[in-house]
């Protein structure tokens, strides 16, 4: 009798330990999962100029567990950059006025190139670290880049401390505007319909309350917004406008709830199943992951292909689209972590070649151009960080 008690308490006592904690995310299991797995290999000895461990690596953080403190610094260090200086040349990007609008400026000019296509997982993580960068370096930001996990408020990302409009939020949600909603794609045979939202219009609360919208829209995701008066239609012009989002439950409760995320990271095994469900299927109504991020903001800039860099909301949800790669490469270290797939070119329209590790990741003014292969591992080439 007493051995049976012994081992029903012990076999409890596992279960219990296998079973996660109440309100745990699955997403959150597999990232844990991943990173015990990169621990144990040591390819972030090769080919880097020092060596990057786990235990000095930068730790990337969700951003409901900083501080407010720690929230209120990140948000700090956005609004230091919005006052710097440009680096841009104006005879290329006329509409830019300052040190933030160079990394929009960036994302415009390589848009066709960047996005369905071989480099948009290594593109991006390149170019939001370069960005973490420029907070510290030239904004004395301390900390690291935060990321958001959408599945935390799926079901009402506006109930998340990120919208709620307080000092040590990324402002909330636009004011109401009567539209229509979104047809996506923006073309004449649309295949999603996103409902509007309770917002539309401009912010009209917390830290990016007088935030300026400088350059775009090119695809204007919004009827009102002011046009972009570049005559080649780049948007590339001086365009002043206030900072618009349209907050999307339907959006976030529908395509990145923690099912999403952890079919797309558990499910898809090789590397262009993976990045082509994470970027979606409008033809197939399915949004995707990425595509959700963009959306449940909305807005412009936000919502718009080239100029989504323009709100600060950008780079919390770069952050976690990083991560979610980093999940899926590091539960297969060996076999994933350098896998690249597709071509160069949107879609592979026109028809191109295979993107390769020795194709160049160029940041123009913001950062030294790097080969693809470096920008594999976030503990190798110029990297050393981890998502915790
Ligand atoms: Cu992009």
């Amino acid at each position: 009798m007493r051995l049976i008690l012994i081992f029903s308490l012990l076999l409890s006592a596992i279960t219990a330990s296998s079973i996660p904690a109440r309100g745990q995310l699955q997403n959150d299991v597999l990232a844990n999962k991943a990173l015990q797995n990169l621990a144990k290999h040591t390819i972030w000895d090769e080919g880097s100029t020092e060596k990057c461990s786990i235990r000095n690596a930068a730790k990337r953080r969700e951003w409901h567990t900083l501080s407010k403190t720690e929230k209120r610094t990140f948000v700090d260090a956005i609004l230091c950059l919005s006052e710097k200086p440009s680096r841009t040349p104006l005879e290329d990007y006329p509409g830019v006025r300052n040190r933030y609008d160079d990394f929009v400026a960036i994302h415009m000019n390589q848009t066709s190139f960047i996005h369905q296509t071989a480099n948009f997982l290594s593109w991006h993580r390149y170019f939001i670290w370069v960005y973490e960068k420029a907070l510290r370096e030239e904004c004395g930001y301390k900390g690291y880049l935060p990321y958001y996990n959408y599945a935390k408020y799926a079901s009402d990302p506006l109930q998340s401390p990120l919208f709620d409009g307080s000092d040590t939020s990324i402002s909330g949600n636009g004011a109401y505007v009567n539209h229509t909603g979104l047809d996506i794609p923006n073309a004449s045979v649309p295949h999603i319909h996103i409902p509007p939202g309770p917002g539309g219009g401009c912010i009209t609360t917390g830290p990016f309350v007088n935030w300026t919208a400088n350059l775009g829209p090119v695809v204007n995701a919004l009827p009102y917004v002011e046009k972009n008066p570049d005559p080649a239609g780049l948007g590339r012009y001086y365009n002043p406008r206030c900072l618009r989002r349209d907050i999307s439950a339907f959006v976030s409760a529908g395509w990145a709830k923690d099912q999403d995320i952890v079919d797309l990271i558990s499910d898809y095994t090789d590397i262009l199943s993976f990045q082509s469900r994470l970027q979606g299927d409008s033809k197939a109504g399915y949004l995707g992951v990425l595509s959700a991020g963009h959306w449940m903001v909305g807005g412009d800039p936000g919502g718009d292909f080239y100029t989504s860099p323009g709100d600060p909301w950008f780079f919390l949800h770069h952050a976690m689209i990083d991560r979610i790669w980093w999940t899926w490469q590091n539960l297969e270290v060996e076999e994933r972590t350098f896998q690249v797939g597709g071509t160069i070119t949107f879609l592979n329209n026109p028809p191109s070649r295979n993107g390769t590790l020795d194709d160049v990741l160029d940041l123009g003014i913001d950062g030294e151009a790097i080969m693809m292969g470096e920008a594999m591992s976030s503990v190798g080439g110029p990297f050393c960080y981890i998502y915790v």
